[in-house]
Order: structure tokens, then sequence, then C-alpha cells
């Protein structure tokens, strides 16, 4: 593993946080498990860079996990947080923000007609589960093996991102009773979901999906699967919660549901509605919101909920993205174009070397698998562990880190394009692709 004096400062900051921090980081992706190696302390970003505390710079597709569609340090979220900070950072009660950045969500994504923010995306899956229950009066959920929707007790259950990379079980802690009402099924296989509700239907709450299964690689749903699944759980009752906290706001304006016209009843967010700083939702129909406290006698709370930081962070993000002058490119636009630029270049570098991947991209997210055999195909989970070559992903990752490019540190996890990424960028990065590609071929 190419871990050299490059990283002389990460390596002894990571040895100091080791003995204070469990495991020396606060998530466990972050500890480089599945590239080995010691993580990169990061010290700067600024637009599409970012610099550790070595003095490296890269061009970066982690951007937080997401957040960052406008890329490091944008001068409208800067002006936005500062402007806030200035007037106070929290109030534990409501301000205007709040309203103002609900009803550009609603604007934006069209399952959505009412939004609670919390702060961060387990939050809102745990609450929307929460929600779920409470409307139906059922207990069982559904989720997709491999799926991650953050960490509460039900649904870390076959769960993938830092789970899968790690090779984790499901985790000690989370009570036999809880788990049990976690059903599983593999994502992608609407018959094997259509079998589980033959055999549970009445007691299934919910169904949580993410659209794209963005935290075991980066796997598409097959032509049909999410519209077969809403039509699975309108006709026995059931909720359908689209997990778009990843896929919010960077596949489309309007997120997977708006690019595939899939209506889902409750819709969870985050990342990008915070512009950067700690944020979560959940949202979808009025009736089904109505049940949320006060409206409701569901119970949900938070001292830092719809933080005003946050709030104006997540506005500024939004609308710097996704205004623009009638028949101009939006800065959405232009960074799907560079994801796309981006896919379709390691696409053909994969021909080129003949190094088998399998390269997917939607709007601005986009992500690749090695595999160990050209012509497979993943679609699910149980093909990921059995097809992706983490060894060969490794050596690659490292190969990547020594030419200025910063990719997801697990190949379980996506990529993400910001409107900040220009084609220099995109070239550049390419190059380093093809040299990188040739090293972890030896
Ligand atoms: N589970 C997050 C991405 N899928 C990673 C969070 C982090 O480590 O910051």
């Amino acid at each position: 593993m190419t871990v050299t004096d490059r990283y002389a400062r990460s390596k002894a900051l990571f040895a100091a946080a080791q003995s204070v921090i469990p495991g020396g980081v606060n998530s466990p992706v972050r500890a480089f498990r599945g590239v080995g190696g010691t993580p990169i302390f990061f010290s700067r970003g600024s637009g599409s860079h970012v610099e550790d505390v070595d003095g490296n710079s890269y061009i970066d597709y982690v951007l937080s996990w997401g957040p960052l569609l406008l890329g490091h340090a944008h001068p409208a979220v800067l002006q936005a947080i500062a402007e806030q900070a200035a007037r106070g950072t929290s109030f534990g009660a409501p301000t205007e923000l709040e309203t103002e950045l609900a009803e550009l969500v609603i604007a934006l994504m069209p399952g959505v007609e009412q939004v609670r923010f919390v702060n961060s995306g387990t939050e809102a899956t745990m609450s929307a589960l929460r929600l779920a229950r409470a409307y139906t009066g059922r207990e069982k959920i559904v989720k997709f093996s491999g799926c991650y929707h953050g960490h509460a007790d039900m649904l870390l259950v076959q769960a993938g991102s830092g789970v899968a990379t790690l090779g984790l079980p499901d985790s000690p802690g989370v009570p036999a009773s809880t788990a049990a009402s976690t059903l599983t099924v593999e994502y992608n296989d609407l018959d094997a979901a259509a079998e589980l509700f033959r055999q549970h239907g009445d007691t299934i709450a919910a169904v949580i999906v993410e659209p794209i299964a963005a935290n075991m690689g980066f796997v598409l749903p097959e032509p049909g699967y999410l519209q077969g699944l809403r039509e699975l759980t309108r006709s026995h009752g059931t909720l359908l919660i689209m997990d778009e906290v990843m896929t919010g706001f960077r596949t489309s304006p309007g997120g997977c549901q708006g690019l595939w016209g899939i209506d889902p009843d409750i819709t969870c967010l985050g990342k990008v509605i915070g512009g950067g700083l700690p944020v979560g939702a959940y949202a979808g129909k009025r009736a089904i919101m109505q049940t949320v406290a006060p409206a409701g006698p569901m119970y949900q709370a938070g001292t830092l909920s719809g933080n005003p930081l946050a709030m104006a962070a997540g506005l500024a993000t939004l609308r710097t993205a996704f205004d623009a002058p009638e028949g101009e490119t939006s800065l959405f636009q232009r960074a799907a174009g560079r994801a796309q630029t981006l896919a379709d270049g390691i696409r053909s570098l994969s021909e080129q070397t003949g190094v088998p991947l399998q390269v997917g991209n939607v709007g601005t997210m986009f992500g690749f698998y090695f595999l160990k055999e050209a012509g497979v195909k993943v679609r699910n989970y149980a093909e990921a562990k059995q097809w992706v070559d983490a060894a060969r992903y490794a050596k690659f990752f490292w190969a990547m880190c020594e030419r200025g490019v910063y990719l997801a540190p697990s190949q379980f996890e996506a990529g993400f394009v910001s409107a900040a990424h220009d084609t220099v960028d995109i070239a550049v990065t390419l190059t380093a692709i093809r040299e990188a590609l040739l090293a972890a071929r030896g």
C-alpha cells in the first residue's frame, strides 16, 4: 500500500486521534479500512479542490459525501452562513428560513407536500419509519440488502455503506426484537418483494428504498423496478418511503422521483439541503405528515432542528444551483454534464486498458466497480460482494491520490461532481484514471 512521507502529517494526526476517538474517526468509512493505509486529514477546500494537512492538493469527488453540490466554500453559501451567524446561530424557535426552505423543497420535489426538518439523514429515516408505523398502525418494515439508511437500530440490518465496507455482520447492540420487525429482500428483485408481501403483506407499514442503491457502490434500479414497488406497496396499504438523502437534488432538481415519475408517500432528504451543514428532513403527503406532533400524535423533536445556519446554507445552495435565466444552463445542469463526460471517459478507459469496470451515472452522481471478471453485472448486494475486486480498487485508490484525485475510500460508496468542477478538472482526472488503471492492472 502506498503510504509514504507524502502523508506524514496525516499519519501523525491519525495516531493522536486514535487515542481519543474510537478508531480515530467519527464515522467508520473515513478510517480507510476499505483501501488500507491511513486516512488523509484535510485542512481546507475551495471549489473542486481539497488540500490535506501535508499540503497535497486533490480534485475532490467525495464532496463531504454529497452535500457540496456547488463545491467547497462557494461564495453564496459562505455569505448566507456569515450573514445568518451574525444574526444568531440558533434560537430553538421558528424562523422564516424554515418555511422558505420547505417551500423550495416542495416546489422542486413532486412527491412532497409538507416537510419536517431534522439534523441528519439518520434522524430523517428513523422518524419517517416511526411516522409510517404511526400512520398505518402496522409494525413491520421492509428494506433492501445493501441499502443504507443511517444507523438507527431497525435499519442496521443487511446495511450498506460502512457496514458493507468493513464486512460487518449486523451490529451488536441492536435488540433482536427490533431487528425482527425489519424484513430484508434483495434490491432489484421484484418477484422476491412480491413474495414477501404475499406472506406478510397486511402487517408491513413501509418499504424504504434508495432509488439508486448508492451505499453498495452505484447500482441503478432495473427498468420498472421502482414503479413495481410503488404498485406493490399501494395495493397492500403499505407506505413507500424513498430515501433521497443522497439522490435528492443530485440526480435531478426533483431527485429520482422527479426524474422517473415515481410518487412516494414519504421522502427522506439530507446532504444538499443543508449545503454542507448538518441537516436532514422527512417529507411527504400532507395527510400523512399531519400525523407528526403537534399536528398529530407521532412525537419527534430536536433542539437544533431547522437550525438557521443550515437553513440559510441550504437555501443558498438550492437557489444558486437551480436558478438560471430562461434558456441558460443552470449550475446543476453544468455539473451533470461534467459527470456525464467523466463517466463516459471512464467507460472508454475501461475498454482501452482492459480493466473490467461497471460504471454508472445519473445527474451529478456516478460510481464504478472494479469487477473480478469482464461481462458480469452487479444488480444487488449479493452480486456486489461476489464480483467486486476490492484489492484492485485499493491499489487504484492510492494511485489516484498520488495523482491528486480524491475518490471515496471504499468501492461501496458513490462519487459526486460539483458545479465547481471544470473541464480541466475532468480532463486531468481522466488522465490520472488511465495511469492508475494501468498501475492497478499490474
Ligand atoms: N455513510 C456515509 C456515506 N454513505 C459516510 C459518512 C461519513 O463518513 O462522513
